[in-house]
């Protein structure tokens, strides 16, 4: 039988409400067992306020994982993982017990109206792209430029590793 290609997909994860640490190792482990998702590397743990949001300080992490799905079927993975951990969408930036989101899927651009790959705010955040730059290749660009410049650009937000 044919191998099935692989992609490198990394995927931003994060949660304010509830036991947000414990939440993020069990989502990891979660999606560490689904078909056509092999190879998963786990960043470090961060904490941060809020961007754009309210509540609790945030926990952030990113993963990178191997996977055999496409980037639809990757991101109804992502959305049934959160719905499990009781994810409620109130409103925008709301709170929220999870967070996964597709942040790149190899070097594809998607514009669709229900997933834009690469994230769309990933590029300002420090808490996508200090945990992403511990998985990813130097070498890796954004269209708004290298990981290593892009980090530079958001240094002042602060980010504590947990
Ligand atoms: N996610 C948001 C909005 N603001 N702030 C932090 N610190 N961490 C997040 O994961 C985060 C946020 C929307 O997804
Ligand atoms: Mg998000
Ligand atoms: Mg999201």
């Amino acid at each position: 039988m044919p191998v099935p290609s692989m992609t490198l997909a990394y995927i931003g994860m994060g949660a304010n409400l509830g036991e947000a640490l414990a939440s993020l190792k069990q989502a990891a482990a979660e999606l560490a067992c689904v078909p056509g998702i092999s190879a998963l590397r786990l960043s470090r743990f961060y904490s941060s306020a809020p961007v754009d949001s309210s509540g609790p300080d945030y926990v952030n992490a990113v993963a990178a994982i191997e996977t055999a799905l496409d980037a639809d079927a990757l991101l109804a993975v992502l959305q049934k993982i959160e719905q499990d951990h009781g994810r409620l969408r109130p409103y925008r930036n709301a709170p929220r017990t999870l967070d996964l989101d597709l942040l790149l899927y190899g070097d594809q651009e998607i514009n669709e109206p229900h997933l834009i790959v690469p994230h769309p705010r990933m590029h300002e955040r420090a808490f996508v792209l200090r945990p992403l730059a511990e998985l990813a290749p130097p070498t890796l660009r954004l269209r708004q430029g290298s990981l290593a410049a892009l980090l530079d650009a958001c240094a002042n937000q602060k980010l504590q590793l947990i």
